[in-house]
C-alpha cells in the first residue's frame, strides 16, 4: 500500500482561525480530513504532520526514508528560505510534491523564489485546501507508474 506523508511548515497551524480573507476559513483539522477520507477511498496510507520550526520539518523528512514512498510538503515560508529543506528532500532520495494553498506567483515577488522546486518532482497551488488531495492523486499516480 501507498504510504505518503504531507508536511506542513510554519503557520500553517493558525488557518481557519486568521486571515480567513488570505487563507480561507478551512481549518488545518478538516484538511487533514480531506486527506484523511481520500487516502481510505484510495487504498493509501497518509501520515498528516505541521511543524512551525525548520529543524523538525528536516527530522521528519529524514524519518521519512524507508518507511513512506512520497512526501507531499507545504513548506510555507520556509519554501523561500530554506536551503536545509532542500538538502534534506535531496538526501532522502524520495519523490516530493512542493504544495501552497495560494497561487504564489500571483503574489509578491519573493513568493516567485523556491528552494524546494529545485528537488521536487512537480508543483501544486492556487487551489486551497483542494490542493491537498490534487497533490494526493498526483503523488500516488507518481508512485505507482
Ligand atoms: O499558499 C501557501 O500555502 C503558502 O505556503 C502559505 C505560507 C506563505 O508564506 C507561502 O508563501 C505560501 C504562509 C502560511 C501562513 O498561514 C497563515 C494562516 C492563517 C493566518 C496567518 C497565516
Amino acid at each position: 500500500m501507498t504510504s505518503i506523508l504531507i508536511l506542513n511548515g510554519p503557520n500553517l497551524n493558525l488557518l481557519g482561525t486568521r486571515q480567513p480573507e488570505v487563507y480561507g476559513a478551512t481549518t488545518l483539522a478538516d484538511i487533514e480530513k480531506m486527506c484523511t477520507a481520500w487516502a481510505d477511498a484510495a487504498n493509501c496510507t497518509v501520515t498528516f504532520l505541521q511543524s512551525n520550526h525548520e529543524g523538525a520539518l528536516v527530522d521528519a523528512i529524514h524519518a521519512a526514508r524507508g518507511v513512506q514512498d512520497g512526501i507531499i510538503l507545504n513548506a510555507g515560508a520556509y519554501t523561500h528560505t530554506s536551503i536545509a529543506l532542500m538538502d534534506a528532500l535531496a538526501s532522502v532520495e524520495l519523490p516530493a510534491i512542493e504544495l501552497h494553498l495560494s497561487n504564489v506567483h500571483a503574489r509578491e515577488t519573493f513568493r516567485h523564489k523556491s528552494y524546494i522546486a529545485k528537488v521536487a518532482v512537480g508543483l501544486i497551488c492556487g487551489f486551497g485546501p483542494r490542493g491537498y488531495t490534487l497533490a494526493l492523486d498526483a503523488m500516488k499516480s507518481y508512485v505507482e507508474d
